[in-house]
């Protein structure tokens, strides 16, 4: 029985070390929105399995290492022979991180429904999806609606983030698709950088009535490092950001869904579990790369002054 399912794809990560441009190194590492908030919920503690397709490639092989060490269970992931994993530089320039994908006709872009192993999923606490995962085709995009329907039928809850890329696909569809999507859920977690364009609204407050007007009881905007916004119908809380020296906030949203969903899995309420994420995506910026700086939860609670509990 696993407290949190997630589904989409990873991929490899080139992350440019610091340094000129010319004859740059890049940090080999892992990414993709999804494995990244499964390895994070993993290092919380919450039993943790992943669905996706790998390419047979050494790259494939790399990703199934990772979630083994990190204790994600790999039992459903698919290897496409005729597919290579997906991959994605980021480059750091004055305004953030830059992604630029290697990944169009990847292993995971192929995922379809019938590919689903349904009990797997209706076995979990959570299954948790993103946008990205709608975005790289269409056969994923029906892939995670078809998730979500099997997680909806049989009392699974869903967790989502909208997590925009343009790169993938073009804003009217990325509407669209999210807003019908927000209310299939029972958590989403946008930050306001992709609220902001995918609703036009610029105020926390706005964005968080919107969504909640979609349907969807739990909304957890995602400040940056401005802390977070939890809202449920008649009810609003703010969580103010954490001062660390952020080097890259590749990753960070990812480690917040994470974590918040860790402990709600705890039985944890959604203030507690969006302060406690709070402090594990602020962590995460410490260091390059979206997984290697994911705290572990002992890291997380020493952060926050609680010790070990
Ligand atoms: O949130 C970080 C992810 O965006 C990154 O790891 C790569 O999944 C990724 C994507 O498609 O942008």
């Amino acid at each position: 029985q696993l407290d949190i399912v997630a589904l989409g794809e990873p991929l490899v990560e080139f992350n440019q070390a610091t340094g000129g441009a010319e004859g740059v190194n890049y940090r080999l590492g892992h990414g993709g929105d999804t494995s990244n908030a499964i390895v994070a919920a993993a290092r919380q503690g919450a039993r943790s399995g992943y669905l996706t397709a790998l390419g047979d490639d050494t790259f494939g092989d790399m990703f199934v290492d990772l979630w083994r060490r990190e204790g994600v269970d790999t039992s459903e992931v698919i290897c496409d022979g005729d597919a290579p994993t997906g991959l994605y530089f980021v480059t750091h320039g004055p305004s953030g991180h830059v992604f630029s994908y290697r990944r169009a006709g990847s292993a995971a872009s192929r995922l379809k429904p019938s590919s689903l192993p349904a009990d797997y999923i209706a076995g979990a606490g959570f299954l948790h999806v993103s946008g990205i995962s709608q975005a790289i085709s269409d056969s994923c995009c029906d892939t995670v609606l078809a998730a979500i329907e099997i997680a909806r039928a049989n009392g699974v809850k869903v967790s989502y983030d909208t997590n925009l890329r343009l790169k993938l696909w073009p804003l009217p569809r990325a509407r669209a698709i999210t807003h019908a999507t927000v209310p299939l859920c029972d958590v989403i977690f946008p930050s306001l950088e992709d609220a902001t364009v995918l609703t036009g609204l610029e105020d926390p407050e706005a964005i968080a009535d919107f969504y909640l007007g979609l349907g969807v009881p739990l909304v957890v905007l995602k400040l940056g490092a401005q802390g977070a916004l939890v809202a449920r119908p008649g009810d609003r809380q703010r969580v103010a950001g954490l001062k660390v020296d952020t080097v890259d906030a590749t990753g960070a949203g990812d480690t917040f869904d994470g974590a918040f969903l860790s402990m709600l899995v705890r039985g944890e309420d959604p203030l507690e579990a969006a302060l406690y994420a709070n402090a594990a995506a602020a962590l995460s910026t410490c260091g390059y790369g979206a997984v290697a700086p994911i705290p572990t939860r002992d890291q997380v609670l020493a952060f926050l002054g609680q010790g070990k509990r």
